[in-house]
């Protein structure tokens, strides 16, 4: 079995799509292993994406994801690092495909309701970050 990390980003919480978001999570066979609902403050959120540090995006998305309150999941599977990316979408909502939660829920680029690790190396670290903020709160 394989874990991965998955957040519902403040732009769902606020549009009370918790729920509809879920419900297809759990419709998939992943096993909820963590939940949390929790609001990243701006350096935690400039923490967890400081890979895109460079990127034009990095700093209004920081804001995006310290804007409000967002649930953290780990989530458990067979396949789940690559089977959650399925589920969720590309990360343009009006690119992902037919059916995917990105596609059927998001706004924009920014505002792409959720996040999924995208490998066994990001989901390690990224669950490992989740556990500090667990830690502290
Ligand atoms: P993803 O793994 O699909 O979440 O996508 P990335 O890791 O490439 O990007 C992380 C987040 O940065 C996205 F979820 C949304 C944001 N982003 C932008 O706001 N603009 C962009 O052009 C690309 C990404």
């Amino acid at each position: 079995m394989e874990q991965t990390l998955f957040i519902i980003k403040p732009d769902a919480v606020k549009r009370n799509l918790i729920g509809e978001v879920i419900k297809r999570i759990e419709n998939e066979g992943f096993e909820i292993i963590e939940l949390k609902l929790l609001k990243l403050t701006l350096h935690q959120a400039q923490e967890f994406y400081k890979v895109h540090k460079s990127k034009p995006f990095y700093e209004p998305l920081c804001k995006f994801m310290s804007s409000g309150k967002s649930i953290f999941c780990v989530l458990e599977r067979e396949d789940a690092i690559a089977h959650l990316r399925k589920v969720i979408g590309v990360t343009d909502p009006q690119k992902a495909e037919k059916g995917t939660i990105r596609a059927l829920f998001g706004g924009s680029i920014q505002e792409n309701i959720v996040h999924a690790s995208d490998s066994k190396q990001s989901a390690e670290q990224e669950i490992a970050f989740l556990k500090t903020l667990l830690a502290s709160s």
